[in-house]
Order: C-alpha cells, then structure tokens, then sequence
C-alpha cells in the first residue's frame, strides 16, 4: 500500500466554463497564475499540452521555445512543482482536422511527427521525461475515409520514430474509443499494450487510464487498470467520471459511479501504484453553473473523494470477503460492500 499519495492536473481542468453549446461563464484566470494555486490544493504535478509550456508554438523559433521552457521551469521550480508529462496537442492545428499520424495527407502527417518531435524537446527542457499520445483525432467520421491497417501502422511507426529520436522518453498512450472523431483508433488500454510489445523498445511505451474514457468503451475502468498493472504499463491515470454513453463530461471522480470509483481505488492501493513515483492524475471539469472567477472546487473534492475511498479500501473487511468468496456467496459478498460503501453496519 502507497502510504502516500501525489496528485497532479492539467492547467485546462480550471477552465471558463465554454462549451460547444455556448460561450466562457467565467472570466478569465491568467494560465501562470496557477501553478500557485496547486500545492495549496494539495496537488504537486502538473500535466501540459505542448503549447502550455509553449504558446503559439507553430509561430516559435528553436531559441524561443527554448526560453520559454526555461521559463516555466523557473515557475515550476519556484512552486516546487513537478511536470508529470507533455502531450502534443494534435487536435487545434488545421494540419490536423483530419487527424495527425493517421491523415490521408503526408503534409499532415508530416507536421504531427514534426510537432510531436517539438513536444518531446519541450519535455526534456522543463525535465520531464513522459509524453501522452491522447490520440484525439487519429479516427475517422466515417470508416471508409481511412484504410485502419494502415493507421495503425501510421500509429505505430509514429511511436517507434519517437523512441528512436529519445533514447529515454516514455510515450504512454491515452486510450478513448471516440470524441472527437465518430470512432478513435486505439479504444482501449488492450490496444495501446499491444502497441507498446509491437514497438522497438516496449519497456518504454505504457498507457494512461481515464476513468471516463473506458466507461465510454463500456468498459470498467478499474479492469483496464488491472489489465495495464499485470503489464507493467500504467503510466498514469486520469480518474473522473462519466454518467452513461454520451459526449465525455470529465465528472468529479465517483460522483456518478461510486463503486467503480472505490474498485479503481482499491486496484491501485493493492498493485502499489505510487510507489514509483506515479501521480494520481486528474482530468475534471468545473460545472458551468458553478460561479466564481477561478474555480478549484472540482479538483479539491475529486481529490477529497479519492483519499476517503483510500479509507474506504484499507477498512474493508478482506477476511469475511475471503469467506464470501469461498462459499461462492456473491449476493452477501455485494450487500457487504454496497453497506460499506454507505457506511451502514
Ligand atoms: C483527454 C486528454 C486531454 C489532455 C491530454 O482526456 O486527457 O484532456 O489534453 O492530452
Ligand atoms: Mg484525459
């Protein structure tokens, strides 16, 4: 059991509060101005995208993104912040409206390896040796618009150039079946292992979980965890929550399936996750409703949440599961979490 726990987000969980249905609710708070908001949340990582280390970055010459990075550092280092990883932000481009690694246009394609190769400069230069491939666009509107062996042959040549340009970055692939494309390649965390093993260095390719996007595959997210643990391969993870099969509502973690929440929990207290220096990631969204000029609740209560269910799995009584579980009596197995869960005797 991890006696401790790190927690890290992404500067685009404390948002304004637009959505595809209308505009920012809040005003807008200054992005560097929040790495002083985290360790007084309670949270020591920090997740980027590639231009949030570096903005406009198309528009940036070699020296300057440099300076920039050098920048941030700075920022991080006075906050005593630790950046978790840099995920190329492969969906904004208009390179990319069609997909990066997986376009039918080799101009495209080219620009999504050449940003990527940017992203994994960045990376080295705040000291950060993870890079998150969340593989937004790489899917089609319609399946016929791209030959699917071929994608993934794309995908995978992508990743090998990367472990190829980096003798020690990590890639950890953020698996989601769709969104915003009609259907995503690589779904699940089953695919993006047998990625990392097809690869030419698979120490070095893992995954990273997001409780939403597994439920959106109809999958259970503490099995796809199980699943990268028995592999070696959870990077990391992004816990949140998701209230049945629509657009991806990045929910506070267990507000919408508080069982789910407290096996994904257990899963990891009992594989060590942490132990190694693993973040328990984030990946939440204020509600629009909710006012105020820089919102912070979300990230707080998810993280209250987590380390009361932390409690939740170091209480329960595992010697009466056994019997349970011995004696194939599942219905009294499940009353016994359900009033666990509730807190009732
Ligand atoms: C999608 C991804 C995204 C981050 C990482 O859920 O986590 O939110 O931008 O690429
Ligand atoms: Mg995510």
């Amino acid at each position: 059991m991890t006696s401790s726990y790190r927690f890290s987000f992404g500067p685009w969980n404390i948002s304004e509060g637009a959505d595809p249905f209308g505009p920012a609710v809040r005003s807008e708070f200054p992005h560097e101005k929040k790495f002083a908001l985290y360790k007084p949340l309670g949270f020591d990582g920090v997740q980027f995208h590639d231009d949030d280390v570096v903005p406009d970055l198309d528009e940036q010459s070699p020296d300057g993104i440099v300076r920039k990075c050098a920048e941030v550092k700075g920022m991080l280092d006075n906050q005593g912040l630790v950046p978790e990883f840099v995920a190329p932000r492969l969906w904004f481009a208009p390179q990319t409206i069609d997909g990066g690694y997986t376009s039918n246009r080799e101009a495209d394609r080219r620009y999504a390896q050449d940003r990527t190769m940017r992203t994994i400069d960045i990376a080295r230069e705040i000291g950060c040796k993870a890079i998150v491939l969340w593989l937004s666009r790489e899917g089609t509107y319609i399946r016929e618009s791209k030959n699917g062996r071929v994608a993934y042959e794309r995908i995978l040549a992508t990743i090998n150039a990367m472990l190829e340009y980096d003798k020690e970055i990590e890639i950890w692939i953020e698996p989601k079946p769709n969104e915003p494309t009609d259907q995503a390649y690589v779904p699940t965390i089953g695919h993006a292992v047998a990625l990392a093993y097809a690869s030419v260095d698979p120490q070095r390719v893992k995954g990273l979980i997001e409780s939403a996007h597994a439920l959106l595959a109809g999958l259970d997210p503490a099995d796809e965890m199980a699943f990268a643990l028995a592999h070696g391969k959870l990077g990391s993870v992004h816990l949140n929550d998701q209230n049945g099969l629509k657009y991806d509502q990045d929910k506070n973690f267990g507000a919408a399936n508080l069982r789910a929440a407290f096996n994904q929990v257990r899963v990891l207290e009992e594989a060590g996750y942490g132990s190694k220096g693993e973040f328990v990631g984030l990946d939440v969204k204020a509600m629009r409703t909710q006012a105020g000029d820089c919102v912070t609740e979300h990230l707080s209560n998810s993280r209250a949440i987590f380390l009361h269910l932390v409690e939740k799995v170091r209480s329960w009584d595992q010697e009466l599961e056994r019997q349970m579980i011995e004696a194939r009596d599942y219905e009294a197995l499940e009353f016994a979490v359900m009033k666990h869960l509730m807190g009732v005797k």
